[in-house]
C-alpha cells in the first residue's frame, strides 16, 4: 500500500449544475496549490446534470478529489458546513464551483491561517486589486451593495465583503462555531463571522469574481428577501425559520395585493361581490408567484409543473381560509375580543398555508 501524508489543507466546493465546471477547477487548483498538501471536497446536491458522476470520475483518478452528495437537500450554506466537517485538515478554504473565483488568490488566503497570524481571511471584491466585474448584472451589483451595507451595520468587524463566498478558516475555530450556524442561507461567511465572536482575528485579500463562463447562476435576484429572512432568524435565535419568516412577509403582499385590486375593480364599476372575487384571485396569483420565485426559489415550479403546483396551491389555501375564519370563530365565542379573534384567526392560517406549501406544493 503507498502511504500518503494527509491533507492539510481542504478546499470546500459546494456545487450545483456544474457538470462542465469540475474538471477545469481541480486543473486549477493543482497549478495554483504547488506548494500545499491540499484535497477538495465537492458538496453536490445531487444536481440533475450529474456534477456528482463527473466528480466521481475524477476522484478515481485522483485521490485528492473528494465527493459528498446529498440527496433530498437543497442549500449553499448547509452544503459549505458540512463539507468543512467532513475533513480533517488544520485549514479549510471554501469557493464556488463555477470558475469565478480566482484560485490564485487561495495562497494569500491560506498562508496567513497557516502561519498563525490570522484565524479567518476573506477574499474581497472590494479591497484595492479586487474587483466584482463578474457579478451578473447591474441589478445584482446594486442588490450586492445594500447587502453589504446591511451587514456591515450587524458586524463586530469592519470587512468590506462580508458577503463573500471565498474564504479560509482555521478548523478549530470554525468547530467552535458550527453548533450556532443556523445553515439556512446562502451567506455562510456572514453566518460565521456573527458566530465566532469578537476575539477572533480576520482579515481580506484582494480578489477579482470573474464573470461566469459555463452554467447558470442559482442565486435569484430575490436573494435580499431571504437574506433578511435570514437575519430574522438569527434574532429569534433560530426557532423562526427563514423560510416561514419569507412565507409570512409574502403573505402580508397578497394582503396589500387584494386590498389594491379589489380598490381599482370597485372604482372600474365592479360590484362589491365582484370587486371581491377580483381581488382574492389577484392575491392568489401574487402569492404563488412570489412563492414561487422567493421562497421556494430553490424548489421553483417551471413547465407542466406549474399547473398542478398552482392548484393544489389555491385548494390548500382555501381551506386555510376556512380554517382562519373557523378559528377566529371559536375565539371569538369564547373570549368576545375582535382583533384577537381575528389575529388567531389569521396566525393559524398562516401556518396552515405554509404547511401544505412546504409539504405539498414545493415538495
Ligand atoms: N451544494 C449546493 N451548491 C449550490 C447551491 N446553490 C448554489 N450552489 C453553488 O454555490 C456556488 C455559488 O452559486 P452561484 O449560483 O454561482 O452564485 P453567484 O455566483 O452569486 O451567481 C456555485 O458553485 C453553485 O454551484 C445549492 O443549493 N447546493
Ligand atoms: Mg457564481
Amino acid at each position: 500500500m503507498t502511504s500518503r501524508l494527509p491533507a492539510d489543507l481542504t478546499v470546500v466546493v459546494p456545487c450545483y449544475n456544474e457538470v462542465l465546471n469540475v474538471a477545469p477547477l481541480v486543473r486549477a487548483l493543482d497549478a495554483a496549490l504547488l506548494q500545499r498538501r491540499w484535497e477538495v471536497v465537492f458538496v453536490d446536491d445531487h444536481s440533475p446534470d450529474g456534477t456528482a458522476q463527473a466528480v466521481r470520475e475524477l476522484a478515481q483518478q485522483d485521490p485528492r478529489v473528494r465527493i459528498i452528495e446529498r440527496v433530498g437537500r437543497r442549500g449553499l450554506s448547509s452544503a459549505v458546513i458540512e463539507g468543512v466537517l467532513s475533513s480533517s485538515a488544520p485549514v479549510v478554504a471554501v469557493m464556488d464551483g463555477d470558475l469565478q473565483h480566482d484560485e490564485t488568490t487561495l495562497n494569500k488566503l491560506v498562508a496567513p491561517i497557516f502561519s498563525g497570524d490570522a484565524d479567518i481571511m476573506v477574499a474581497s471584491r472590494h479591497l484595492a486589486g479586487g474587483d466584482s466585474s463578474g457579478l451578473a448584472n447591474r441589478w445584482r451589483h446594486l442588490l450586492s451593495q445594500a447587502g453589504i451595507r446591511l451587514a456591515q451595520i450587524m458586524l463586530p468587524y469592519p470587512l468590506t465583503d462580508p458577503m463573500s463566498g471565498f474564504f479560509a478558516v482555521r478548523r478549530e475555530l470554525f468547530d467552535e462555531a458550527a453548533p450556532k450556524l443556523v445553515g439556512s442561507g446562502f451567506k455562510i461567511l456572514l453566518e460565521l463571522v456573527l458566530s465566532v465572536g469578537r476575539g477572533a482575528r480576520i482579515a481580506e485579500a484582494p480578489s477579482v469574481f470573474r464573470p461566469r463562463l459555463a452554467g447558470e447562476s442559482k442565486l435569484s435576484p430575490l436573494v435580499m428577501f431571504q437574506f433578511l429572512g435570514m437575519l430574522v432568524e438569527r434574532a429569534c435565535g433560530g426557532w423562526l425559520p427563514t423560510r416561514f419568516v419569507v412565507f409570512a412577509a409574502v403573505g402580508l403582499i397578497g394582503v396589500l395585493v387584494n386590498l389594491a385590486a379589489t380598490d381599482i375593480a370597485r372604482f372600474s364599476g365592479c360590484e362589491f361581490n365582484k370587486a371581491q372575487m377580483i381581488g382574492m384571485a389577484c392575491a392568489i396569483i401574487a402569492n404563488f408567484q412570489l412563492n414561487n420565485r422567493i421562497t421556494y426559489y430553490d424548489r421553483r415550479l417551471k413547465g407542466v409543473r406549474w399547473w398542478p403546483g398552482f392548484i393544489l396551491f389555491v385548494a390548500g389555501c382555501s381551506l386555510g381560509g376556512i380554517a382562519n375564519i373557523g378559528v377566529a370563530q371559536l375565539v371569538y365565542d369564547s373570549a368576545g375580543h375582535w382583533t384577537r379573534s381575528s389575529a388567531a384567526g389569521a396566525v393559524i392560517g398562516v401556518v396552515w398555508n405554509y404547511v401544505v406549501a412546504s409539504t405539498l406544493v414545493w415538495r
